[in-house]
C-alpha cells in the first residue's frame, strides 16, 4: 500500500486507512473516485480534522525533514502540506471556520453566507461538524459531479428555508452582495430588477417561486443559472489545481 504523505508516519497512515476501509470501499460506488483516490482524500481529511494540526512554526523547526517536505512537494502532494499551515481554532468553531479557510484557499471562494449555507447542507444532522463521508461526497460533487448532482446540490444551498422553493426574499438576500454602487437603495433598486429578472427566466411555471422543477429545466436549457444566486461550486482552474493533488486523472482543462 502506497503511502500518501511522507510527512505522516506509515504505520498511522495504515492504521487510519484500515479504520476507513468499509466507508472508502463503499463510495466507490456512490462517488466518482477511485479507492486510491479517497485514501488520499482521507489523508488530507485526516490532516484538516486533528486537533492541533502543524502550524508555520512547526512546519519550520529544524528537527522536520527538509528532505521530504521536497519530496512530497515533487510528488504532488503540496495541498496536503499547504493544509497543514492552516491555523488551528478554538474547538467548538473550529469547523465552520475552517471549512471557509478551505473553501476560500483552495477553490476560490469568498462568499460568506453561501460558505455557511454549503455547510449547512453538508451538515446534516447540524453536528457542528462535517464528517469524513460528508466531505468525501462533497468532493465528488466539486471535483467530478454530473451535472445533475450540481443542480441538486446547489438548489439545496440556495433553499435557505429547506421547504423545497426559492423565494424572492432568498433571491434578494443571495444576490445583494452582487451589487456594489455608493447609495444603498440604488443597490435595492438594481438587487431587485435583478431579481426580477431571474424569476422570468426561471419560474417555469409561473406561481411566484421557483421550485427544484422549475430550477432543473432553467439550468438544462441555461447551464449559466447554475450559479445565477452565487458560486457554491468550485471554478475550473481551481479543480484541475486541487485534482493534481492527489490524482493523475485530471481529466481535460
Ligand atoms: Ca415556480
Amino acid at each position: 500500500m502506497e503511502n500518501k504523505d511522507l510527512l505522516m508516519d506509515p504505520a498511522k497512515e495504515i492504521r487510519l486507512k484500515n479504520k476507513h476501509v468499509d466507508l472508502l470501499k463503499g463510495l466507490v460506488k456512490t462517488t466518482h473516485f477511485n479507492l486510491e483516490e479517497l485514501e488520499s482524500l482521507l489523508v488530507i481529511h485526516h490532516k484538516l480534522t486533528k486537533e492541533r494540526p502543524l502550524d508555520r512554526k512547526r512546519v519550520s523547526q529544524p528537527g522536520l525533514d527538509r528532505r521530504q517536505r521536497k519530496v512530497g512537494i515533487e510528488r504532488n502532494y503540496a495541498f496536503v502540506l499547504d493544509f497543514s499551515l492552516i491555523s488551528s481554532t478554538r474547538k467548538e468553531v473550529f469547523w465552520l471556520s475552517r471549512f471557509r479557510e478551505i473553501l476560500h484557499r483552495c477553490f476560490d471562494m469568498t462568499d460568506d453566507t453561501l460558505m455557511d449555507r454549503m455547510f449547512s447542507v453538508l451538515d446534516k444532522g447540524a453536528r457542528q461538524h462535517i464528517n469524513l463521508e460528508s466531505w468525501l461526497n462533497m468532493m465528488s460533487i466539486f471535483l467530478r459531479g454530473t451535472l445533475e448532482e450540481r443542480i441538486k446540490y446547489a438548489f439545496a444551498v440556495y433553499d435557505a428555508i429547506g421547504d423545497g422553493h426559492i423565494l424572492k426574499d432568498n433571491m434578494f438576500h443571495l444576490m445583494h452582495k452582487f451589487v456594489v454602487l455608493p447609495s444603498y437603495d440604488e443597490v435595492d433598486e438594481v438587487v431587485t430588477d435583478m431579481v426580477e429578472v431571474l424569476m422570468k427566466k426561471m419560474d417555469v411555471d409561473l406561481d411566484g417561486k421557483i421550485s427544484f422543477a422549475d430550477f432543473k429545466t432553467s439550468v438544462h436549457k441555461c447551464p449559466l443559472l447554475l450559479e445565477a444566486m452565487g458560486q457554491c461550486l468550485p471554478t475550473r482552474s481551481s479543480i484541475h489545481a486541487f485534482l493534481r493533488t492527489f490524482s493523475r486523472n485530471v481529466g481535460r482543462f
